[in-house]
């Protein structure tokens, strides 16, 4: 029920149906917030979505008694792959609170160890192709890069099952599909009315169920043989009990979990370490501080065994991937509803189900962070710094319940790759990169390229 926003006290209302939300809806809604405010209601076509980036405000939302997950009309589209899996749950769909509880286990910080190996074999696999690449003086491709090692990383660790997608020229054809569902579950949104999209809505049903064949051979490949118990993702969806009543996961749900963790599991973290890097190419001291750290660790060893403790020290490493999701938040923006009829902030009058959205890249920017939020400075993720900031002012993850998942494995995951290659690698700047962010629902730095060079231990 889309609320008339006017009744909203103080709130501007900025109608964009002029020109529609184009192919970069968050920086749009990014630049009408720098022109109006961090509180504002985008109207297209009569429709109004409330976006908020205000600290307190999004401290309020945070409030799990009085709000909840929502899902809108993006996670509504994306639904239409994912279905009932995880992200795309309804709160009180039963199979969310199943799959959250028998899933959680996996994503507890411990478990990373089970991963840690994985996520080193596939780190080598990109450092191989970085290797000659380097020799061959070629420029590598970033984002594309960071999607072959995310892919192969999460369908290794979570479903013992190989994208090899090094071996690959092109992306393999499963993030092809991916990122032609996830654009038409955005571009869906900026439809006018009365358009014929029949032809998009077909091609967009094809990638759909190639998406569902690719997962039904990764199931198939387990099912029957003696690894369908492994501990992993895939053998907890197909053989653990739930606690309450002791049954397993249905056929139907396990197929939209493992769609959504394929997703889930690559594309954010991938958009992350690339803004990452883009940051340490234009960077050279935040750069030259990543490097010492790791060679505190591994010194000059040529090809070093990080441990799972090692991760733990890289806080450095750390602070710079958290400054990179500061400014570019790869998931940029999540929705809330109230549960009840509410005053968000104290003065927003909500009815019992109203929607809100909230933009984490201008919430990333606000006072709190000082009064130049455009700089990157890995500084604000100092023990101290974090401490002494609110504690809602940084959401990459989204907030309560609905949290992101995989955080943990995200974080050890980029964590220790950005380490391993800076720590290998001269990074060149060959093309004197201009950021420009692309939209597919997620984010990333767009046509980003480096050329690489081995470092030396006059460096
Ligand atoms: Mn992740 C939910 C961001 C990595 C699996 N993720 C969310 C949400 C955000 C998010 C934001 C909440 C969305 C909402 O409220 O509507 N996730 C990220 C970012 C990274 C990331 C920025 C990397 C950086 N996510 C991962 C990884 C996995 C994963 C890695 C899996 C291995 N995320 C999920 C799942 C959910 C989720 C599953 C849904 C959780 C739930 O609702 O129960």
């Amino acid at each position: 029920h889309p609320e008339p926003a006017g009744t909203l006290p103080g709130v501007p209302v900025v109608d964009i149906t002029a020109t529609g939300p184009g192919h970069t809806p968050i920086q749009q809604v990014m630049e009408l917030m720098r022109a109006h405010g961090p509180v504002l209601v985008r109207r297209l076509h009569g429709r109004d979505i409330l976006f908020v980036a205000d600290a307190d405000l999004v401290a309020d939302l945070a409030d799990e008694e009085r709000f909840a997950k929502h899902i809108g009309p993006a996670l509504e589209n994306v639904r239409a792959f994912t279905a009932d899996g995880l992200f795309t749950a309804y709160n009180d769909e039963p199979n969310w609170a199943k799959a959250h509880d028998i899933l959680m286990p996996a994503f507890a910080l411990g478990s990373m160890k089970t991963y840690h190996p994985v996520m080193l074999k596939v780190a080598r696999r990109l450092i191989d192709s970085w290797d000659r690449a380097a020799r061959a003086g070629q420029p590598v491709n970033v984002p594309d890069d960071m999607t072959r090692m995310t892919l192969d990383t999460i369908g290794l660790a979570g479903f013992d099952y190989d994208f090899g997608s090094f071996e690959r020229a092109e992306p393999h054809p499963f993030v092809e599909s991916m990122v032609r569902c996830l654009e038409w579950a955005m571009t869906r949104l900026a439809r006018n009315p009365g358009e014929d999209h029949a032809a998009a809505d077909a091609a967009f049903r094809a990638d759909a169920d190639y998406l569902a064949g690719v997962v039904d051979d990764v199931i198939a490949a387990r099912t029957g043989t003696d690894q369908s118990a492994a501990e992993d993702l895939l053998g907890l969806m197909l053989t653990a009990r739930h606690p309450a009543d002791g049954t397993t996961l249905d056929t139907a749900n396990i197929r939209n979990q493992v769609i959504t963790f394929l997703i889930a599991g690559h594309e954010t973290t991938s958009g992350a370490m690339s803004f990452a890097l883009y940051y340490l190419a234009k960077h050279p001291a935040a750069l030259r501080l990543v490097q010492r750290e790791a060679d505190a660790l591994w010194g000059d060893t040529p090809d070093p065994e990080p441990t799972y403790e090692d991760i733990g020290r890289l806080t450095y490493t750390r602070q710079v991937l958290n400054e990179a999701l500061r400014l570019w938040p790869t998931a940029a923006a999540f929705s809330r509803h109230a549960r009840e009829d509410t005053l968000l902030g104290g003065r927003l009058p909500m009815h019992a189900g109203q929607a809100v959205v909230v933009l984490a890249p201008m919430l990333h920017r606000q006072p709190v962070w000082g009064d130049n939020p455009e700089l990157f400075d890995p500084e604000r993720f100092t023990a101290e710094a974090e401490a002494a900031r609110p504690v809602h002012a940084f959401k990459p993850f989204g907030t309560g319940e609905r949290a992101c998942i995989g955080r943990q494995f995200a974080l050890h995951e980029a964590t220790m790759l950005l380490a391993m290659l800076v720590h290998r690698y001269r990074l060149h700047d060959h093309a004197g990169y201009a950021l420009t962010v692309k939209e597919t629902l997620t984010l990333k730095p767009e046509d980003f390229t480096l050329t690489l060079t081995p470092r030396t231990d006059a460096d």
